[in-house]
């Protein structure tokens, strides 16, 4: 079968390697293609930076970060010094030495004129990922912070420097109204036989992939089941600062809240399924009413075995959603 991934970052990173071992672990017939959020990107020293892309890439490659979550296993921080005293780079955003070498090696291919699309694809054939990864868009739209007392900031500073801790009132992606969604990523939803919203940031990772225009009605147009994977378990985000992010935009941090903020494919929205945590059984009842099939399971992702569980009850509910189609 052809499974897709919407999301991006480490959330998206640990569902994705646990679907990566399913699959393996059921055969490898299927394949894995993540349409990835570039939102996060940015420009620093003249280099571009890919935050949720580049967890992907080191965690499916096995050198990330396991401690930080982001950036290279084994760093070291010597260039990233000399960035803060020639004052090109925040000293509030750690750049290493091996995680440099990537934004360098992206930045010299871009200048050379390759589409992100090649990009993705010359920095993935480095390692055996057992995925592809796609970017929801080659063009570049970076997320700004709205903010009630100055003007928008980038969203590395308000996430970074701020710790997502200046209230926000909004969150726009500059430029997208001119973006359009990569030939890869359509190529793949358009052959999809299942499509996995992953337990991103509903707000900055998973809510641009579906703003890049065409995204959302490629993705309803397709045959494939979609189902969702809460990140938010008993009213607390699993990691990072989705809280944040979703006070700003109106909705409540709760499974229930984000199942129906990305609402059900029947009603014009986005989901055919939807999987809560245990903790969360009382939100299937409301959810299954709104027209969203709803399971509670175990999301949390704790090794690889509850990784590969969690991306079964996925399949799982993709599968009895096609065949009750
Ligand atoms: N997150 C931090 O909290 N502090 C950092 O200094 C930092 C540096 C950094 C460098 C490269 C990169 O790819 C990610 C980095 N992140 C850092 C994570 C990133 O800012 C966010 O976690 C994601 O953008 C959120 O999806």
């Amino acid at each position: 079968m052809n499974l897709v991934v919407i999301g991006g970052g480490v959330g998206c990173a640990r569902f994705v390697m646990g679907l990566r071992e399913r699959v393996r672990r059921t055969g490898g017939q299927d394949r894995i293609d993540v349409v990835v959020n570039t939102a996060d990107d940015w420009w620093v020293s003249g280099l571009r930076i890919a935050p949720d892309h580049d967890s992907l890439l080191y965690a499916l490659a096995g050198v990330n970060d396991l401690t930080r979550g982001w950036g290279r296993a084994d760093e070291s921080e010597r260039v990233s010094g000399e960035l803060a005293v020639w004052g090109t780079a925040p000293e509030w955003f750690t750049l290493g030495d091996l995680d440099l070498g990537t934004h360098i090696a992206r930045t010299a291919w871009l200048r050379d004129g390759l589409s992100l699309s090649e990009v993705y694809r010359r920095l993935g054939r480095r390692w055996d990922l057992g995925v592809t990864l796609h970017p929801a868009t080659d063009a570049e739209i970076d997320t700004y912070v709205l903010l009630a007392d100055r003007d928008p900031i980038h969203f590395q500073e308000w996430w970074v420097r701020h710790r997502a801790q200046l209230p926000a009132t909004g969150f726009t992606q500059q430029g997208i109204a001119h973006a359009t969604a990569s030939s890869g990523a359509l190529a793949a939803i358009a052959a999809a036989d299942v499509v996995l919203i992953a337990p991103s940031n509903p707000v900055v990772s998973v809510g641009p992939v579906l703003a890049v225009p065409g995204m959302r009605e490629a993705l309803t147009a397709t045959r494939a089941p979609i189902v969702g994977v809460s990140g938010i378990i008993a009213g607390a985000v699993v990691r990072g600062m989705a809280d944040a992010c979703l006070a700003a935009v109106g909705v409540e941090t709760s499974a229930l809240a984000v199942g129906a903020h990305y609402g059900a494919r029947s009603d014009g929205g986005l989901l055919d399924g939807w999987l809560v945590d245990e903790a969360d059984a009382a939100a299937v009842e409301p959810l299954e009413r709104m027209g969203i099939r709803t399971r509670a399971v175990p999301l949390w992702m704790r090794d690889a075995d509850t990784s590969v569980g969690l991306a079964a009850e996925a399949l799982g509910l993709a599968g009895s959603l096609a065949s009750s189609a």
